[in-house]
């Protein structure tokens, strides 16, 4: 797009109902998507930023399955949770809809019978991936297998997780059923086929050539190396029964695939908006003059690159994107974040857990956003961000200004006398950040730009510590006149240039300056365009602390959280030993297990597991080796009592002859423990080797 944008149409990905949102969600799609929106209207543009609960698709019916009820019940439930957690954490949706919504029913079927029509799919009767047991076929995640492009071998029907690629569950390597493990067998059906070969030329030019300066390099990577494997006609429609039903002849039983309804979704969802609003929907997707940007997590890039452009190329009325900015993943403390194993920090928890703390958060997610790489998110910078950036950075220089400016004023913003050449640098410094800031936002830089809003507080800070208004007081009223209406006038530039990073702050701040959004409206412009942001006699308020230290118990509880997650993982995912096969009687009293107390330990040299220990068993003094020393240091082992297995045939281990074995057993964390059944930590069914 060369020429300014009319209008903005901007959407972010739409999440699954089958799990809450959490912290990688915000942070790749949500919180970016928010920031770019909050700013375009700061711009006086005209915006449409358009969400929604993605409600279909396999995922669902999985969740039913799982908590045994019907996928309309998952999607009601989480569809509320998700949709109230964004409202209460700032994200500005113009609307956030639903595909199961009949608008979006009503849209998605009349964009297929569109497609149909104009004889763009091709219609075809293929042998499938069927489950013989559970009687249904497979698709997408009803189908495991190893991925035919990475060798990921939990590659889903439809996409793999891993490489990011898209393919037909035909082409996975070693399929099983992940209903019932089974291998499926071939069986026939009829699906409509997106021919995406067709497209090759048209994506080529598209993307390959036009966008390869401005899109992200992640995003043309992923893009290029799609094209260069050459492309295949896609499945647009499944043997399902949650979903918006084919609505062709021979569609009876079938549902349209959920990547084909989903992108749909941002139409229907600006339709509905539109409808709200008294506005017309059609230019915002339409016009030309109009800017499309699709905000997502890299596991989507084919789906908005490639098909659903395609799909738009394809229907013939349609814009493309301008630009589709995919971040890459976060983890949580060095680990993948897992909805399954509930390792994850969920936005409604975090919204109920630290109240009134939104912008916290956000602030912490944009600056470790995955932008160009994975990142990792962990509670210890998130507590060291909000202490020694927002509170002892952005908050303690409003702070100042604030307790300042009602300690010698009563609240009245001063009269300025002569700037020095300080003060006229330090005012040209604070007019030149929207340009900056503006700069590094138009390219999706969120990181870069935010660290440019927190260096308006820093020009305020270091300003007042230079001029030290607290000592020049007692000296010279004018001059202490002079700085306090200079660091008035940063205090404002902030109220408005930090609202798309931190809309709750930002709030704050204007209502105490008192320039609440109406009467004293600062806009975005005016920093770069006023020389006064806020007049002398203007009276602020009293102010409050803008943020507020967290405490290291807050950050424990979390860590606890997340180690009680991972406990309760490790215990699912513990296999119980089968049991042996059977023996007599006779075979049990061949073995001699006495009590023994260690009475000396030392690591034996050059291995990591294995200790020399010396055991009183009551028939005499002996050395035995085990292999506890991953679990125990030889000091903390001396004096324990064992039960030992003492007429076990000696054996050399590095030299050193071991007669007898001490007993152990495994927690479920996987950490070693002596038997001994008062021991703590041993659970039912642990091997006693
Ligand atoms: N529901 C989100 C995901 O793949 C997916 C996005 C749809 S955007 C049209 O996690
Ligand atoms: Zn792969």
């Amino acid at each position: 797009m060369q020429t300014t944008p009319k209008r903005y149409t901007i959407t972010a990905a739409l999440p699954y109902t089958n799990g809450p949102v959490h912290i990688g969600h915000l942070a790749g799609v949500y919180v970016p998507a928010d920031i770019y929106a909050r700013y375009q209207r700061l711009q006086n543009k005209d915006v449409a930023f358009v969400c929604g609960s993605d409600e279909h698709g396999v995922p669902i019916t999985i969740k039913a399955k799982k908590e045994g009820i019907t996928p309309q019940e998952v999607v009601d439930k989480y569809h509320g949770i998700i949709k109230k957690s964004f409202e209460d954490f700032g994200i500005s949706f113009d609307n956030y809809s639903r595909t199961s919504a009949k608008v979006h029913h009503d849209t998605a079927s009349a964009f297929f019978k569109k497609l149909y029509e104009d004889g763009k799919f091709i219609e075809e009767v293929t042998e499938q991936l069927y489950d013989a047991e559970a009687n249904q076929f497979l698709a997408d995640r009803f189908i495991l297998g190893t991925c035919p492009k990475c060798g990921f071998e939990e590659s889903y029907g439809d996409q793999c997780e891993s490489c990011g690629t898209s393919h037909n569950a035909t082409d996975l390597i070693n399929p099983k059923s992940a209903i019932t493990g089974n291998t499926p067998v071939l069986k026939e059906t009829r699906h409509w086929f997106l021919p995406l070969d067709q497209y090759e030329g048209f994506l080529k030019e598209w993307i390959l050539k036009d966008h390869k300066k401005d899109w992200k390099s992640n995003v043309y990577g992923q893009c290029k190396s799609w094209i260069d494997d050459g492309l295949r006609a896609r499945a647009v429609t499944r043997d399902l029964d949650w979903g918006i039903p084919v609505p062709v002849e021979g569609g009876e039983g079938k549902v349209l695939y959920v990547w084909f309804d989903a992108p749909i979704g941002y139409i229907s969802a600006t339709k509905e908006w539109a409808e709200r609003e008294g506005k017309d929907w059609e230019p915002y997707w339409k016009d030309e003059d109009s800017k499309l940007l699709h905000f997502i997590g890299k596991d989507n890039i084919v789906f908005h690159c490639i098909i659903f452009p395609s799909m738009l190329k394809a229907e013939g009325n349609y814009i493309l994107p301008d630009n589709v900015p995919a971040n890459e993943f976060l983890n949580l403390e060095g680990n993948k974040i897992s909805t399954s194993k509930n390792w994850a920090v969920w936005l409604h928890e975090y919204l109920e857990e630290f109240p009134n703390q939104q912008d916290v958060l956000r602030y912490v997610l944009t600056a470790n956003a995955p932008e160009t790489k994975d990142n990792d998110f962990t509670w210890s910078d998130f507590q060291a961000r909000n202490n020694n950036e927002l509170v002892a950075i952005f908050g303690n220089f409003i702070n100042r200004v604030v307790v300042l400016t009602n300690k010698y004023y009563d609240g009245i913003v001063p009269e300025a006398s002569d700037f020095s050449e300080v003060d006229k640098q330090t005012l040209k410094e604070l007019q030149a950040y929207p340009a900056v800031i503006a700069s590094s936002i138009e390219r999706y830089r969120f990181r870069e730009a935010q660290q440019e809003l927190m260096n308006v507080a820093r020009l305020g800070n270091k300003y007042l510590a230079d001029e030290e208004p607290w000592k020049t007081i007692k000296t010279d009223e004018a001059r202490t006149k002079t700085v306090m209406y200079v660091a008035l006038q940063i205090a404002s530039a902030l109220s408005v240039l930090s609202e798309p990073f931190l809309p709750f702050t930002s709030e704050k701040l204007r209502e105490i300056l008192h320039l609440e959004k109406g009467e004293n409206e600062l806009i975005w412009s005016d920093v770069t365009a006023k020389t006064e942001l806020i007049k002398p006699s203007h009276q602020i308020g009293k102010g409050s602390l803008l943020f507020s230290k967290i405490e290291d118990e807050q950050i424990q509880k979390q860590l606890d959280k997340l180690e009680a997650s991972k406990k309760a993982n490790e215990a699912m995912n513990k296999t119980v030993e089968p049991e042996k096969e059977t023996i007599q009687f006779d075979d049990f009293t061949k073995l001699d297990m006495r009590v023994g107390t260690i009475i000396e330990a030392e690591k034996m040299p050059k291995t990591k597991k294995l200790l020399v220990l010396k055991v009183d068993t009551g028939i005499d003094v002996r050395t035995i080796v085990s292999g506890i020393a991953e679990s125990f240091k030889a000091e903390d082992v001396v004096g324990k009592k064992v039960t030992v297995l003492v007429n076990l045939a000696p054996r050399k281990l590095r030299g050193v002859e071991s007669q007898g074995m001490i007993l152990m057993t495994e927690t479920a964390e996987g950490k070693l423990s002596f038997v001994n059944p008062s021991e703590a930590g041993v659970e039912n069914g642990a091997t006693i080797n």
